[in-house]
């Protein structure tokens, strides 16, 4: 079980630039930042999720849907203070856990076609964070992250198309200005050395490139938060996991 004064992050600067370049971008990544320690633990962690018997679309808790009810670290992760600092910076104090999905890609993953979540989307006051431990990290072109910076102004959900750009664009269809600087909006292919954490808007415009054959798995798991107000579609909390939780973490993981 994590202690919570053991760090998870690293040192990192949140002033009014990286909040500045989250609301313009859409996402802001931060190399490096899990300690050596937390991404030790985070490793061992996916590999069990992986290893447990009911694994991806079966039984009405999927291990990886439903990741940190399967493990005690994970679980521990969800309201660490460091967590809900950064997650804090984002959304402000009001803030609610929504889902932790592990995203573990192994060689020859087809990784994931361009899309948007969505949240809130009459109400753009209410935030939904993704924020994504890449704790082995990616190159570009194996199975990397990649978005377009401005699309999350849109608020467009259910934009889904295969991993190529262009067909995303054909997708996506002819608003291509970034909203806020007035430049043409363009991907953006990320790179993620070991221990990276970045935060998306969940209704950023983003993608995964495949993970070559021949790579070793890429250990990732994500963990949402949301501003309160709305319903939300990708919530993943087990009524008795809410329960359970109720007494040590208050409001963080209920609904509304
Ligand atoms: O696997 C990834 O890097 C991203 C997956 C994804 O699109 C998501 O969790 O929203
Ligand atoms: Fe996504």
């Amino acid at each position: 079980m994590l202690d919570s004064r053991s760090p998870i992050f690293n040192a990192y600067k949140w002033s009014d630039a990286q909040r500045d370049q989250m609301d313009r971008d859409g996402h802001i990544v931060f190399p490096g930042l899990l300690t050596k320690e937390a991404q030790g633990q985070l490793t061992e962690s996916l590999v069990r999720i992986l290893q447990m018997p009911r694994s991806e679309g079966q039984g009405p808790k999927p291990t990886n849907m439903y990741a940190a009810e399967y493990d005690e670290y994970l679980e521990s992760v969800i309201a660490h203070p460091q967590m809900l600092e950064l997650a804090g910076n984002v959304l402000g104090d009001d803030l609610r856990y929504d889902h932790c999905v592990s995203l573990i890609r192994p060689g020859g993953n087809s990784g994931s076609g361009w899309h948007t979540h969505g949240y809130g989307e009459n109400h753009p006051e209410l935030g939904f964070v993704r924020i994504f431990f890449y704790v082995n990290g990616f190159e570009p072109d194996d199975g990397g992250l990649k978005a377009v910076p401005g699309s999350h102004l849109y608020r467009r959900t259910g934009i889904r198309a295969s991993v190529d750009d262009n067909e995303m664009w054909a997708a996506w269809g002819s608003d291509r200005t970034h909203p806020e600087t007035g430049e043409p909006m363009e991907v953006e292919n990320l790179t993620a050395p070991p221990g990276t954490v970045a935060l998306m808007w969940t209704h950023a415009l983003h993608a995964v490139t495949p993970r070559k054959t021949g790579s070793d798995s890429r250990w990732c798991v994500v963990y949402a938060y949301r501003n309160p107000g709305e319903g939300s579609g990708a919530r993943r909390i087990s009524f008795p996991f809410e329960q359970k939780c109720r007494n040590t973490l208050g409001n963080l993981v209920e609904l509304y």
